[in-house]
């Protein structure tokens, strides 16, 4: 007896919400607070069903090298999760040096069975703007002598993704595969760190421990205004606005971000002189979101331009479904305007906002050129998989 794939996913996404409550207790304050809000919240059920709205999670992982991000993506195939999309947050206001997918279902049943997803960022160490060639050279080689997964356990999932998973290993299975995500005690070599937190917090966060840990796992709610006002009544010190498109009276569209400031985890450091002693990181933090109607090409032109002139939305954007897929802007199964198809992906720039406003201070990067050619084709190529263009999967869930 082989486990479903969606039962599989449906367990990891369960037991990797279980390890994060306990490791930041805040998440577990802000799944209350998204719980309360979508059980109060008048909804038509139009953009998802209380059930799967209230399941729904994404986590964010990061790690450093292609081989890496590799294991990532033979992991996450054993649960029904492939990659979606390229993300450059280099070209964001404030450049992050990364470049992401997401990991995710592509079918709609799949997704509907759940929807669980992870954005992925690796690190961009070609890109000399932030590692000259000597600090590029040292990540390189602290990357290649650590192992964020077991071996066998990549072997398994191959398995697993291949013939399915045999019911009496699941259990085994989801556990391992938690566990290479959960924060690490090892000392972290204080030095090593600095060096890479002048180029980038991100980098150090990535390249300066020998684990890879969730950075956040992301409830989804009904109403993200709603759920702002209650954790800031709560006294939770929240970013200072929700990223994404405003609130209108229209369609939701795409995606709304917000998060709570990342607090201070108890973390273990290695001095110079080789002492080991107490310190704490501000690196995790809480996020929430709220998800509108997948736009298409040309509603996406148009949402790039709306965001330059928020205040003028409804120049940009009609009011109504009917109109919205009247006009092509957004997707709909069978061009019916009562059934929207959900966006299931993210925005860059909305991505680095967060990234941004949860750093206390970062590097900006320096004026050589970008000798990287990161592109779609370049990750598609480094893992060995091809990488689905997220408007092919709207259009064929539309159709
Ligand atoms: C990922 C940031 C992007 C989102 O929801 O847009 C992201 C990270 O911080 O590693 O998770
Ligand atoms: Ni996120």
């Amino acid at each position: 007896m082989t486990v479903q794939t969606w039962e599989l996913r449906a367990a990891f996404a369960a037991a990797l919400s279980r390890m994060y409550g306990t490791e930041v207790p805040a998440y577990t304050t802000l799944v209350d607070v998204s719980t309360a809000v979508n059980r109060d919240c008048a909804t038509d059920g139009r953009l998802g069903s209380i059930d799967r709205v209230t399941a729904e999670r994404h986590g964010a992982i990061r790690v450093g090298s292609p081989a890496e991000l590799a294991d990532v993506a033979a992991l996450f195939a054993a649960f029904g999760m492939y990659p979606v999309g390229f993300y450059d947050l280099r070209e964001a206001a404030s450049p992050v040096p990364v470049v992401s997918t997401a990991f995710r279902p592509v079918e709609t049943e799949e997704l509907d069975r759940n929807p669980f997803r992870v954005f992925t960022s690796m690190l961009a160490t070609e890109d000399a703007r932030f590692f000259s060639p000597d600090l590029r050279a040292r990540v390189q080689r602290f990357l290649g002598q650590r192992q964020l997964f077991d071996p066998a356990l990549i072997v398994q999932a191959r398995r697993i993704a291949a013939d399915g998973c045999p019911a009496a290993d699941a259990d085994d299975f989801v556990r391992r595969c938690t566990a290479a995500f959960a924060l690490s005690r090892m000392p972290i070599d204080k030095a090593w760190y600095a060096e890479l937190s002048a180029v980038s917090a991100v980098a150090a966060d990535i390249a300066g421990v020998s684990t890879t840990h969730i950075n956040h796992l992301t409830p989804r709610v009904l109403d993200i205004d709603e759920l702002y006002r209650r954790m800031t009544t709560r006294g939770i010190t929240m970013i200072d606005a929700i990223q994404g498109p405003p609130r209108t009276d229209g369609p939701p569209v795409l995606l709304r971000q917000t998060s709570f400031r990342a607090l201070a985890e108890p973390r273990t450091f290695r001095g110079p002189d080789g002492t080991v002693f107490d310190g704490s990181l501000r690196v995790r933090f809480g996020e929430v979101e709220a998800r509108g109607v997948a736009l298409t090409r040309a509603g996406r032109e148009r949402y790039d331009v709306a965001m330059t002139d928020q205040e003028h939305w409804d120049r940009y954007f009609p009011a109504t479904d009917t109109e919205m897929a009247a006009q092509g802007l957004a997707y709909y199964r069978g061009g019916d305007p009562t059934k929207p198809v959900v966006y299931e992906d993210f925005l860059p720039a909305s991505a680095a906002g967060i990234f941004r406003s949860n750093l206390d201070q970062d590097a900006q990067p320096t004026a050589a050129d970008d000798t990287g050619d990161y592109s779609l084709d370049w990750m598609a190529g480094a893992i060995g998989r091809h990488i689905h263009d997220p408007y092919d999967l709207y259009e064929k869930a539309a159709s």
